[in-house]
């Protein structure tokens, strides 16, 4: 496979999904219109789209894995994760109150955050590499926004709009990796006070460090690079769970502390 659109293509659907992210509105999946589209073309849709962010300001703070659980997988019947860039602009503080009416279908998701403190290039980057370039790791919550109307979407449609990406919020407690097991981490998530899923991190790719090198390695394929300093979120453990306004949800993590977000 490869990219098969245009480049007038790529913009014009670039277009579309940054309208609705910005504007929060539901689209179509672009695979009605264009359904030869390949996952290579999702990802020039995105790079375009990042290109465009960057040009009005944002800046790029690093990348999350995503559809790294068999759970996630199967729910979305794909059987390889996906990638998505972060900017400055998506990062809230730990219990802050995020405006729903900004976005579109707002969900939450537990996950491991990684800081690395060395470059990370590749192919054939190994989770012992990640390892050996992680400064420490944190809890987080990723908000994801699936633009696509009644969550009928595929991969390619996905990854064009960035893997779902809205925002994202890293709290707890930071810890190197050599002082945890991260593939046996715990993690319950409460919603106003109700345990609404729980998990462990070896739901993601059996390590999240796996998903760690699984992204450096698709960024390979992009022609990037992770460069030290990166803030990469690693993948669900949790289902994805709707938000509403008024909602307080708090991820408890085992050895990582709790980070806690509001909606209004
Ligand atoms: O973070 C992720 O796992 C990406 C999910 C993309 C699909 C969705 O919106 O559920
Ligand atoms: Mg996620």
């Amino acid at each position: 496979m490869s990219v098969t659109l245009s480049r007038e293509d790529i913009v014009r659907l670039c277009e579309r999904v940054e309208g609705a992210q910005t504007r929060a509105y539901a689209i179509p999946k672009l695979t009605n219109e264009y359904p030869g589209m390949t996952i290579e073309d999702g990802y020039a849709v995105q790079s375009e789209l990042r290109r465009r962010f960057i040009e009005q300001g944002h800046t790029l703070v690093g990348w999350k894995a995503g559809l790294t659980s068999k759970a996630k997988m199967e729910q979305m019947g794909v059987n390889v994760p996906s990638i998505g860039f972060l900017t400055d602009k998506m990062a809230r503080p730990e219990n802050s109150v995020i405006s729903t009416s900004d976005l579109v279908h707002p969900r939450v998701e537990c996950e491991v955050a990684f800081v690395t403190n060395k470059d990370l290039a590749g192919p054939g980057v190994t989770a012992a590499d990640v390892i050996a370039a992680t400064d420490y790791v944190l809890p987080a919550i990723e908000i994801i926004d699936s633009r696509f109307s009644g969550f009928k979407f595929d991969l390619e449609s996905v990854i064009a709009d960035n893997g779902s990406s809205a925002r994202y919020v890293g709290g707890g407690r930071a810890r190197h990796t050599k002082d945890i097991d991260l593939r046996t981490l715990g993690v319950v998530m409460e919603k106003n006070g109700e345990v609404i899923g729980m998990g462990a991190s070896a739901a993601v790719l059996g390590n999240p460090a796996e998903a760690v090198a699984m992204l450096v390695n698709i960024l390979h394929d992009l022609g990037e690079t992770l460069p030290a300093g990166s803030f990469v979120m690693s993948g669900g453990i949790t289902e994805a769970v709707a938000v509403q306004p008024g909602d307080h949800v708090i991820a408890r993590y085992q050895d990582l502390g709790s980070v806690s977000i509001r909606f209004g």
